[in-house]
């Protein structure tokens, strides 16, 4: 096991993974920004370094001033967390290349989920389902697309390869702007990710967003810790996760899980992944591969009990997953809140001194916040604060629970999202299970 790892994050994930090593005995190594001297895991961390000012470009996206506090710590590996490096193939190439180890898949493998055309053909190849589409780039040729556009039916959607989370696409529904619509997602592409290759897919109208979440130790084992709906989103910031995602067909259910994990092994896939996927009418439809730790990977930790922080660690040190899938048992139901430094219906930030922060507790509350009272969350970052997590026997007691966490939730001094998430946990149709990925950006009338 390593003596030492880096935390190459801030805020809640940051003393998350922070909690993962203090449990596997391994030293810690805090970098932060000028602006994140008081941030909680700082202060945790058996040593911290400041790599740079409060710009994320010039301190947690910094490659040479990241691997610089490796080298002058003596840490042994990186943990990435999620954003910021997490899923720069380059950073992790450069993280091997100065002889450390980088918490996650290899280079190679992250610089093929960065590709959506590569990831697509590679989960194709294993036998995972896949939206009907181009299987490939769109050829440079008018008559070709609009041949494959009525083909494939319309409406379709045009993505770029290099984007992904939800950049660079646009939806086409006739043939007559089937050409243009190509030419201006290509130009765009060009302009915001230096590589205009785009593909198109059928345009699945109210799909529910479903990830399969799974762990891998790069040597033909892998499990998977079962599903999540992630649809309760605007813009494509996720707002509320559950597992396992209620009211799936169980017998696609159970093919998909079974392929995600062939998928894996066949490729040689090591660490924790996601499958994202669109289910629309009983059916699954690979749209992208996350080569990454999530936001929402509590949930899935609250059913099964593993803790997928202390498993990626444990893999990427070479050792062999212990877990065996027939010893994972989904039990119960978890959902998290996602709490927010911004107005709960302008949604603009809301950065500022916390004078007063008491989180909610009891059975089946987890709550992962680096928020205590006095902290000042700062302007440069993400606004998310803390991650209210309930877990309970059954989906409605968890709703139940969570309704309890929220009304004790007190986050005083800035503005919190905490009042939208009042709301949504009473929601009629979000009550029910299931609702799709416009369900929150139409009610709230956008
Ligand atoms: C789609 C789609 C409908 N049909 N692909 C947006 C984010 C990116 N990961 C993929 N996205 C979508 N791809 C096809 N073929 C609809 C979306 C989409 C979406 C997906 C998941 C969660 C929220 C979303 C919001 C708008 C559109």
């Amino acid at each position: 096991m390593f003596n030492k790892v880096l935390i190459a994050n801030r805020g809640e994930i940051a003393l998350r993974i922070l909690r993962a090593c203090r449990e596997l005995d391994i030293t810690t190594v805090a970098v932060y920004s000028k602006a994140d001297r008081d941030l909680k895991h700082v202060r945790l961390a058996d040593e911290s370094v400041c790599i740079g000012p409060n710009s994320s470009t010039e301190s947690y996206l910094n490659i040479p001033a990241i691997i610089s506090a490796m080298e002058v710590t003596d840490a042994i590996a990186v943990h990435p967390g999620y954003g910021f490096l997490a899923e720069n193939a380059d950073f992790a190439e450069q993280v091997q290349k100065s002889g450390f180890v980088f918490i996650g898949p290899d280079p190679e493998t992250i610089r093929i989920m960065g590709d959506k055309v590569a990831a697509i053909r590679a989960m194709k190849e294993a036998g995972v389902p896949t939206v009907p589409g181009s299987d490939g780039p769109l050829p440079d040729d008018a008559e070709a697309c609009i041949m494959m556009g009525r083909k494939i039916g319309f409406p379709v959607i045009i993505k770029a390869a290099a984007g992904g989370g939800g950049r660079g696409m646009r939806v086409v529904h006739t043939e007559a702007s089937l050409w243009n619509s190509i030419q201006v997602t290509k130009t765009e592409a060009k302009s915001s990710f230096g590589d205009d290759t785009v593909y198109m897919e059928k345009f699945l109208q109210n799909p529910r967003h479903v990830e399969v979440q799974i762990i891998s130790d790069g040597q033909g084992n892998t499990v998977h810790l079962y599903d999540r709906d992630c649809s309760m989103q605007r813009r494509h910031q996720k707002v509320i996760e559950e597992a396992p995602a209620p009211g799936i067909n169980e017998e696609a259910r159970q093919a998909v899980f079974d392929s995600c994990v062939k998928a894996c092994n066949d490729i040689g896939y090591k660490g924790a992944g996601t499958f994202e996927f669109l289910y629309e009418d009983g059916g699954f439809y690979f749209i992208e591969m996350n080569t990454r730790i999530q936001v929402e990977h509590p949930v899935s930790e609250m059913i099964t009990g593993v803790d997928l922080i202390k498993e990626q660690i444990r893999v990427c040190a070479g050792e062999k997953l212990s877990l065996r899938q027939e010893d994972i048992k989904a039990t119960g139901h978890a959902i998290e809140c996602r709490i927010n430094a911004e107005d709960a219906k302008t949604f603009m930030p809301s950065p500022g001194l916390v004078d007063n922060f008491h989180p909610p507790g009891g059975l089946g509350v987890r709550v992962d916040s680096h928020l205590y009272s006095g902290y000042t969350v700062p302007p440069y970052y993400d606004s998310m604060i803390a991650k209210i997590i309930t877990h309970a026997e059954d989906r409605r007691s968890a709703l139940r629970r969570m309704e309890g966490a929220l009304d004790e939730l007190v986050i005083s001094g800035i503005r919190t999202n905490t009042d939208l998430h009042k709301d949504l946990v009473r929601d009629e149709a979000f009550i029910e299970g299931g609702v799709n990925i416009h369900y929150l950006e139409k009610k709230l009338g956008l």
